[in-house]
């Protein structure tokens, strides 16, 4: 878990916003997944039933949702009910057509003041990008039950519901990676997150490749979207990781591959006018001291989006 120092009070307020979305509903902490990959979930359980403490969680497990391992839970049993997937899914080369179709967790003690996460692997087969599947999740307490099972018709805002499902959402596949060649430099795939309402930073992420023989500078650039525009690097000082703007640039040595990604180096558009949106593609330049001024574009992905094994939330 990373804590986030910023800079100045708009980023402050931009964590604020992304973090008090899920707090009073069952939710996923990671609500997107790719297609046809291994999906983690954790399941988030914020407080009882009115006041009684839960005893047990259960999980129904929907289509397009297979190959369910839950994770065991000291002072939990856990169980697990097998059934028909309805249809046959490829996995790993093999038609399978049952698995889990529930997990319970039982025989527990919640109390409504604490927190639990509930946690299993699965993999998300055969499911289109953009489709968002519901996970109903009902909470037992000893008289009372929290029923998060209600799913958002057509058109209608889940956000809106009382007990909505706590529910995934299946990410649509990267965006083919643009390539941009500027002498010996190469930059490729270039792309940001799409931003919570409000939000007024996003991180811009891309390789820079050095095939020259003499060592060149990233030392600034534009988004059209953003007023500011910094380079900025990830540290951890003690077990907090901060982030701080590169105010020399970033240098790209003869032969080297530089990766910007989410939880490291990364580029800062600060200052946002609008808000990025998934899908669109927003222009831009990054200056290198050699090579000049390079045109490119950032494929917006999901606001889940990560590009690596590491979240990192502006
Ligand atoms: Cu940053």
């Amino acid at each position: 878990m990373f804590v986030i120092l910023f800079r100045g009070a708009l980023g402050a307020a931009a964590l604020i916003a992304l973090s008090t979305a899920a707090l009073s509903h069952a939710s996923f902490e990671t609500a997107e997944a790719p297609a046809n990959a291994s999906y983690k979930g954790v399941l988030r359980v914020p407080h009882g039933c009115k006041g009684e403490a839960t005893k047990t969680v259960r999980i129904q497990i929907p289509d397009g949702v297979i190959d369910v391992k839950p994770m065991p839970k000291a002072g939990w049993i856990l169980t697990t009910t097998r059934g028909s997937y309805g249809r046959s899914y490829d996995l790993y080369g093999k038609p399978v057509s049952e698995g889990v179709k529930e997990i319970v967790w039982s025989g527990g003690e919640l109390p409504d003041a604490f927190y639990d996460e509930f946690v299993f692997r699965a993999r998300i087969a055969g499911e289109a990008a953009g489709k968002t599947l519901p996970v109903p999740a009902v909470q037992e307490c000893a008289t009372g039950a929290e029923r998060w099972v209600e799913i958002a018709a057509e058109g209608q805002d889940p956000h809106k519901l009382k007990s909505p499902a706590p529910a995934v959402r299946v990410a649509q596949a990267a965006p083919a990676g643009r390539t941009y060649k500027a002498g010996p430099l190469t930059v490729e795939a270039p792309w940001s997150r799409a931003t919570p309402g409000g939000a007024k930073v996003a991180g811009g992420y891309l390789r820079i490749a050095n095939t020259g023989d003499a060592p060149d500078r990233l030392v600034g650039g534009t988004a059209a979207v953003a007023q500011k525009f910094e380079i900025h690097e990830m540290t951890m000082q003690g077990d907090v990781m901060r982030m701080r703007a590169l105010d020399n640039g970033l240098e790209i040595k003869p032969g080297q591959t530089v990766e910007l990604k989410p939880g490291g180096l990364h580029l800062m558009f600060l200052d946002l006018q609008r808000p990025l949106k998934e899908g669109e593609t927003v222009k831009g330049t990054l200056v290198f001291e050699k090579a000049g001024t390079v045109e490119v574009e950032y494929a917006v992905r999901a606001l889940g989006a990560r590009g690596g094994s590491q979240e990192h939330q502006h």
